[in-house]
């Protein structure tokens, strides 16, 4: 089977990233009417983009729940970033509830959060294993970030279970490109002049033009990174996200997709009220400044981001505040394109094929 699979066919509720807010995705599933094995009167199905894990209290049960559920034939699911990185053993700001390398540093930050035992890990691993990057049929596209032709069919030719290895492979292709053209070098030389480091948030590095170049020659060289965390370039000024400073910025791959089949993401941070995103570690372009909360978007109107940030409930439980307020877990109902959220709220959205190159010329 190939990384690329098929959609199951009938209605689907397609979740957006979860980040182990276990009991948020419980309650999303009880009010778009599934019992706890996944059925639903009506015959539908889930569809999970991707990012289970990280950041939230509770990725063990969220991905044993997923677990249970897809390899039951209840849902589908394609892989996140995170997912990846776990399967990797990148251990990255927020995944300290599975990697040792990380637990102090974000007991700090997230605390607290659940631990797997020895054989939860090994069955989150087998599970991750053999999740595809992408799911397609005749009416929907589902990807974790960006639907790009030339990555989707270059990975259309790998086989399941391929990824770690595929992905590893291309991140040797592009430290061997650095190595090979002084890119290397040359951020070797930026390191040296500047002494305080990426990670440290509160010392803004100035910007760093190799480092820019790598990042960005990095991200596009590797099809599995385009599909799992979008369409990167050199930025134009630095920007801290996810735990270290960055020079190459997420771009709206959707203005330029011009394929007539609608696609579904996560991965971008889409909010219903204003979040400060640095306080999330998100101090990036915001992509969503300029649409409305509940649209469509991209130069057809058929591209949606169905993740509305509960990555970002840490922080609630931190200040406080109610849990859940800006910070909320949706499913996208399809074929109706009505968003279902885990507090109960029921949303229709809008300006779906709307021909937003025509109002642009206008
Ligand atoms: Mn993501």
């Amino acid at each position: 089977m190939s990384l690329i699979q098929t959609l199951p066919t009938g209605p689907l509720d397609i979740v957006g990233d979860i980040h182990g807010e276990f009991d948020a995705l419980l309650q999303l599933m009880a009010h778009l009417g599934y019992d706890s094995e996944g059925r639903h009167p009506d015959g539908r199905t889930l569809v999970f983009v991707g990012d289970f894990c990280d950041r939230g209290p509770n990725s063990p049960a969220v991905l044993e729940l997923a677990q249970k559920l897809v390899q039951s034939g209840r849902a589908v699911a394609v892989l996140g970033n995170h997912e990846i990185n776990l399967l990797r053993e990148d251990a990255k700001d927020g995944s300290g509830w599975f990697f040792e390398a990380r637990v102090e540093r974000d007991h700090e930050k997230f605390a607290p959060f659940q631990r797997p035992t020895l054989e939860q890990r090994q069955e989150i691993v087998a599970f991750l294993s053999k999740l595809p990057i992408a799911l397609e049929r005749q009416d929907l596209r589902v990807v974790h970030a960006a639907w790009q032709e030339a990555q989707i069919e270059a990975v259309r030719r790998l086989p399941e279970g391929s990824v770690r290895d595929e992905y590893d492979r291309w991140e040797q292709v592009a430290q061997q490109q650095a190595r090979e053209s002084a890119l290397q070098e040359r951020m070797e030389q930026e390191l040296e002049k500047w002494a305080h480091g990426l990670e440290n948030s509160q010392r803004q590095p100035p910007f760093l033009h190799a480092h820019a170049e790598f990042e960005a020659n990095k991200q596009m060289l590797n099809p599995l990174k385009v599909l799992t965390s979008g369409v990167e370039q050199g930025g134009a000024a630095p920007f801290f996200s996810g735990g270290k400073w960055r020079f190459a910025e997420r771009m709206p791959w959707w203005d330029a997709y011009t394929d007539s089949t609608p696609v579904v993401v996560g991965h971008y941070w889409r909010r219903v009220h204003k979040i400060d995103r640095g306080a999330v570690g998100k101090g990036d372009v915001d992509l969503f400044e300029h649409t409305h909360p509940f649209a469509w978007h991209g130069q057809r109107g058929n591209v949606f981001c169905v993740d509305f940030s509960a990555g970002g409930r840490w922080l609630e439980r931190k200040s406080g505040v109610t849990v859940g307020h800006d910070f909320k877990l949706a499913a996208l109902r399809w074929p109706e394109r009505v968003l279902q959220f885990d507090d109960g709220h029921v949303q229709g959205t809008t300006g779906f094929g709307a021909e937003e190159v025509a109002q642009k010329v206008l």
